[in-house]
């Protein structure tokens, strides 16, 4: 009953946020821009999912990324990818700097972004909403793009052409 509650008030929430987040962008004329918002499909009884996405600050002042809310789940949050002692853990990052003109990566073995609780399987071609909160821009909506198993991302301008590895997110949580 309590998770239905909370689901509840989170949909409630995205709603109310869309309106604030439209009228941000007429305010700041987008001095943050979110790129290429993907995920990979879930297999079934998945609880959780990696978000990938590029955000770019435009603007000339730096801000922070505090949180992210997605109507799919009660619980997400940012992680970041790392090894220790040879084994790669997740480490919880309670808010990210953006710093004009630098984007911030959440990419495969990197810096991601963590939605977890899942109750429904992600099926490929489905798009997700997701609204992440600066400190000073506020709200910003997206929709990610769900990728069938093998399925690459398409390049975004500030996209790194280097190696990813994705294997080290089937076993976590
Ligand atoms: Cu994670």
């Amino acid at each position: 009953m309590r998770k239905v509650i909370y689901l509840f008030l989170a949909i409630v929430f995205s709603w109310s946020r869309e309106s604030l987040a439209q009228e941000h962008m007429h305010q700041h004329d987008a001095a943050i821009t979110i790129e290429n918002p993907w995920m990979r499909s879930t297999p079934p009884r998945a609880k959780a999912a990696a978000v990938y996405l590029i955000v770019v600050n435009h603007g000339e002042t730096k801000d922070r990324l505090l949180s992210v809310t997605t109507p799919i789940t009660v619980e997400a949050g940012f992680h970041n990818s790392v090894v220790k002692d040879g084994v790669r853990v997740m480490e919880d990052l309670d808010g990210i700097d953006v710093i004009p003109h630098q984007p911030q990566r959440f990419e495969p073995g990197g810096q991601h972004i963590m939605l977890m609780g899942l109750t429904q399987t992600i099926t490929a071609g489905e798009m997700i909403p997701l609204t992440l909160t600066f400190e000073s821009f506020g709200d910003i909506e997206v929709e990610v793009a769900v990728l069938a198993p093998g399925e690459t991302p398409k390049k975004s301008p500030h996209a790194q052409d280097h190696h990813m590895h994705e294997s080290d997110h089937s076993m976590h949580h």
